[in-house]
């Protein structure tokens, strides 16, 4: 009888750490040896030329989530996982979202109903806090918390979800006594209704007006007071969709006084810039997100900053409206103003394969790097590692084989997202996934998706390690014990 259900043989393994020479023996799911001449598998695969990476991790994405103005994302879980397996991602961490009025675990057990027969990968959930009422901090977050889902979002702008800073502080508050990762939507928002407010006044309604409404600083300023309201409940957070450079410049701030200040950034900040909004007719709408993507300077910057290392995680934020669809990103009517056009871009299927492409392949970025922004960084941060992001025994096998030379041009029709557009049409990358397992089962290969609805688990997360960090405390009276030292 064979010693492993799969074996995987003449791995070029990319790690966080290193790369070795392997193969790989997969037993139960999990990974059961990597060391070269192993015995015989029930299933065999030779991967001599490619590169073999631990699945991604996308650890922002919004799936089979309605939009503050009541637009549903295209891709329910069955599409959008589907999608995240054929651009090799194993892992995704959707949010659950919470709208005022609403009860969180209802949220959440609302989510799993979705989820649950749908998911061809696995999946955590982050929360979106919208209501902090006192039930919601004093039971339902910790209880949460206690069942896995241990890290929350908020805004700081969008009427509907948006945090006053008093209750963003509460919020953190829980965070660290419970143990839980915030990540901010850092824009304020008074400066944008009232750049928007002006703006449609004058008459000027355009896409390109949404980058306009949402000027660099509005950003810088909310990315600022997140990290001082932070530093003040002495918890870590993460600054998510980071868009430029002077958001960058308050993170690095930041990270050069000690405080633990995260930062993500995402496809539409190193591959788009504002002038794709410009484009003739209402095109300017498929590259409309929040933040906005920027001038090439800051595109530049972002860059510079991922080579550096201020950057944490790489997500896709996947955000999908489709754009000829009446219940898509004109929902109000193809005449809509830029507030009213349904805000956000698809990414979860060409995330690795661009970065790959312009980051590794360019030498901008380490292969090592690479794995580390797309895969372990988000499992670490997050409390799913070592079970995910990585290629160790003991962890999932949730792998990728990568042809390094295969040359791809983006288009929709061999996406597998419910998207009928993507705003990265016709760029040219070299590097794409052909094979991906999730917990050793083929879900992708050469070109065919295999995966099947209802497959992917639930993974309660564990205490993101940052929060072990050591207190930083700003007063000698701490405002979450209430104990004066
Ligand atoms: N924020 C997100 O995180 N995603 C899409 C749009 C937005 O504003
Ligand atoms: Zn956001
Ligand atoms: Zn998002």
């Amino acid at each position: 009888m064979a010693e492993f259900d799969l074996v995987i043989r003449n791995a070029d393994v990319a790690t966080e750490r290193d790369r070795f020479a392997c193969d790989i023996g997969v037993q139960d799911g999990k990974i059961a040896a990597l060391e070269s001449g192993l015995s015989d598998g029930e299933r065999e695969i030779d991967v001599e030329g490619m590169l073999v990476m631990p699945g991604g991790v996308d650890s922002h994405c919004h799936v089979e989530q309605i939009s503050s103005n009541g637009v549903w994302t295209a891709d329910d879980w069955f599409t959008a996982t589907r999608s995240a397996a054929c651009g090799g991602t194993t892992t995704i961490i959707p949010f659950a979202c919470q709208h005022r009025g609403d009860s969180l675990r209802e949220v959440v057990k609302e989510y799993h109903e979705m989820a649950t027969p749908k998911a061809v990968i696995d999946y955590a959930f982050h929360l979106i806090v919208s209501d902090p009422t006192d039930q919601v901090l004093g039971q339902e977050l910790p209880a949460l918390i206690k069942d896995g889902y241990t890290s929350f979002k908020i805004y700081l702008t969008y009427d509907a979800l948006m945090l006053t800073d008093r209750q963003f502080l509460d919020v953190l508050a829980v965070a660290r006594s419970e143990g839980a990762m915030v990540m901010v939507h850092a824009e304020n928002n008074d400066m944008i209704a009232w750049m928007a407010e002006r703006l449609l006044r004058a008459g000027l309604r355009e896409p390109k007006f949404h980058a306009v409404a949402r000027p660099m600083l509005v950003e810088r300023e909310a990315t600022h007071r997140s990290i001082a309201l932070a530093e003040l409940v002495d918890v870590p957070i993460l600054i998510v969709h980071v868009s430029g450079g002077e958001a960058i410049e308050q993170i690095r701030w930041a990270q050069e006084r000690g405080l633990n200040v995260y930062g993500e950034t995402c496809p539409q900040y190193l591959f788009l810039t504002e002038d794709d909004l410009d484009k003739p007719g209402l095109e300017g709408a498929k590259h409309m997100c929040s933040p906005p993507p920027r001038d090439k300077a800051n595109q530049e910057v972002v860059w510079k900053a991922l080579e550096d290392g201020l950057f944490e995680v790489f997500s896709s934020d996947h955000a999908p409206y489709r754009f000829d669809d009446p219940e898509g990103k004109f929902k109000a009517g193809r005449d809509a103003h830029f507030k009213q056009i349904a805000n956000g871009v698809p990414g979860l299927e060409v995330r690795l394969p661009l970065l790959f492409s312009e980051g590794v392949g360019k030498g901008r970025i380490s292969l090592q790097e690479f794995v580390a922004l797309t895969a372990t960084n988000a499992a670490r941060l997050y409390g799913l590692h070592p079970r995910k992001g990585d290629v160790a025994i003991g962890s999932d096998a949730d792998i990728t084989i990568w042809d390094p030379d295969k040359q791809v041009t983006i288009r929709q029709s061999i996406l597998h997202d419910a998207m009928d557009y993507t705003p990265y049409d016709g760029m040219e990358v070299t590097g794409w996934p052909v094979t991906t397992f999730s917990r050793g089962n083929i879900v992708w290969d050469n070109n065919e998706f295999l995966g099947k609805a209802g497959q992917g688990d639930f993974l309660p997360c564990d205490t993101p390690p940052a929060l072990s960090a050591k207190r930083q405390p700003v007063t000698a009276f701490d405002p979450v014990t209430g104990e004066l030292s």
